[in-house]
């Protein structure tokens, strides 16, 4: 839905779009107004909750601050149908108008657009705001009551207090249904609709019991009303805010409806005592749902980041960090895992140790960061090169390793022979590298992770030793060559 941004001027076709917002929001006001009246005056009473101070400020939130005219007509028109004066009427308008536009403000600036609750904090700011801009129609109210009638004091109070609690009620029960409904649908599980309508089903019908009188005379309905709260609390814990809202709504609406009529718990009580309890029980019910689920969606959400952050730094463990190829910590817990099933299944895995040729000169001559590129580069070339249950690691530097599971000597010797041919034809992109490349294989060359390794090092340093740029498998030396050949990093050059 897109809000009237203010300040923004308004085209022809925007003057329409604004004209029906204005229109829509003024009917839904009124409809709102008119369905609280009609409950009220049916029973008798003034409205005991105002749903379209909800509905209002629920559109001003959405729609922008510029629609308030239409808070203004709704509210007008219907203050018109209860023998309002035009002035009254109007003045009337201007002070549910201000009501949702200072509550619009309000909600913005400290919780933004919540169309639903993100923080439990969220949900208690949004009440107090609530009763805090109910005060403004409730002042308004009072005051073209006080003037030029004078009432007696009570009677001011008594108007202030119905016109506070049911605006503030009806901010609180309808506002957050009508924002957490225009945030589009969200595709439930049909095994959750069936949850919900196992809950439903039974708070509604719990709560009809307990208002409507249908228990029988040995059941006290006024402690029954405690039953509602354990199922609010089951759909708080278990369902999207949106469900929450509207099942709290229900709730309401059969309360406060049966309550009107004078049925139920709250209506046999003392007379004055009857809208206090209906707003305790109403807001107990709005808050409890509304803050116990948008606390379980926070701790879900942190819950889902922290195992996020777990996994990436979990990945970031293993991987090196400028080829994104694997590390040499996890080749040797891949290897030795590895070996270990290679010997149960009785099964052979190749070694592939890969080392650029006379990378130093990428580095002195271009640069670095060149020859961090044409690392990158050899990685991504290694990755086309190996099948799905292979891995290719950075051993360190300038040096590569393949393992391949279930290879044979040939296999894996034809594949570095690939490998030494591709790096071959892209060496003028690799800024003229080549490489040279050892092959070991288990059980044959050695039974253990590191000896593995050494052994397909120790036929690299056989091809660098023989001219670079070739592929040489692992055969028994002589103990005097392989004394000559000290570990990583320098390498004797040929
Ligand atoms: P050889 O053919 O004998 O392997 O010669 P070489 O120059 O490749 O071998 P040497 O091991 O002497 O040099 C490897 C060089 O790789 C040394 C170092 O500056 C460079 N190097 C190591 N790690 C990195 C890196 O992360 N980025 C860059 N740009 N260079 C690196
Ligand atoms: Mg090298
Ligand atoms: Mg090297």
């Amino acid at each position: 839905m897109d809000a009237v941004v203010p300040g923004r001027p308004i085209s022809s076709a925007g003057s329409v779009a604004y004209a029906s917002r204005l229109f829509v929001l003024a009917a839904a006001y009124f409809a709102a107004a008119k369905l609280a009246l009609w409950a009220g005056a049916s029973a008798g009473h003034a409205a005991a909750v105002w749903p379209a101070s909800g509905v209002a400020l629920a559109c001003v939130l959405l729609l922008g601050y510029r629609v308030w005219p239409g808070v203004w007509l709704g509210a007008a028109l219907a203050a018109i149908t209860v023998q309002a004066s035009p002035i009254d009427a109007a003045l009337m308008g201007a002070g549910s108008a201000l009501e949702a536009l200072v509550a619009a403000v309000l909600v913005r600036r400290c919780i933004g657009l919540p169309r639903s609750f993100g923080r439990g904090e969220d949900v208690v700011e949004f009440v107090a705001i609530a009763a805090l801009s109910s005060a403004i129609a409730a002042t308004v109210a009072t005051a073209l009551l006080a003037w030029p009638h004078s009432p007696a004091p009570q009677e001011l109070t008594w108007t202030w207090w119905t016109r506070w609690q049911a605006d503030a009620m009806g901010i609180v029960i309808v506002a957050p249904l009508i924002l957490n409904w225009s945030g589009g649908s969200a595709k439930g599980s049909r095994q959750k609709t069936l949850e919900m309508l196992c809950l439903a089903v039974p708070t509604l019908a719990a709560t009809q019991a307990i208002f409507s009188d249908s228990l029988p005379a040995y059941l006290p309905s006024l402690p029954l009303t405690f039953v509602i709260l354990p199922l609010v609390i089951w759909a708080a814990l278990r369902f999207a805010q949106r469900e929450v809202a509207t099942l709290n709504a229900l709730v309401c609406a059969i309360a406060v409806w049966h309550t009107l009529e004078g049925r139920g718990p709250f209506a046999s009580v003392l007379p004055g005592t009857m809208p206090l309890l209906l707003l305790a029980f109403t807001s107990t019910v709005v808050i409890t749902g509304l803050v116990l689920n948008a606390v379980v969606g926070e701790r879900s959400r942190a819950i889902e980041a922290l195992a996020q952050a777990l996994k990436t730094l979990r990945e970031e463990a293993i991987r090196d960090p400028l080829t994104n190829l694997y590390n040499r910590r996890f080749l040797h817990d891949y290897l030795s895992r590895e070996l270990v099933r290679a010997k149960r299944e009785d099964i052979r895995v190749a070694v592939i140790m890969i080392d650029l040729d006379h990378f130093k000169r990428v580095n002195d001559t271009a640069g670095h960061s060149a020859g961090d590129e044409v690392l990158v580069q050899v990685a991504a070339l290694l990755k086309r090169h190996i099948r799905g249950s292979d891995i290719a690691c950075r051993f360190g530097g300038e040096e590569f390793t393949l393992v391949l599971p279930n290879a044979t000597l040939q296999s894996a010797r034809s594949r570095a022979e690939a490998i030494c041919l591709a790096v071959r034809e892209e060496s003028g992109y690799l800024m003229g590298v080549t490489a040279s490349l050892g092959v070991a294989i288990f059980p044959e060359a050695a039974t253990e992770p590191d000896a593995l390794l050494r052994a397909a090092d120790q036929a690299l340093y056989q091809a660098k030793g023989r001219g670079r740029n070739q592929v040489r498998t692992f055969s028994r030396v002589p103990a005097s060559v392989s004394a000559l050949r000290p570990r990583t990093p320098k390498r004797a050059h040929g």
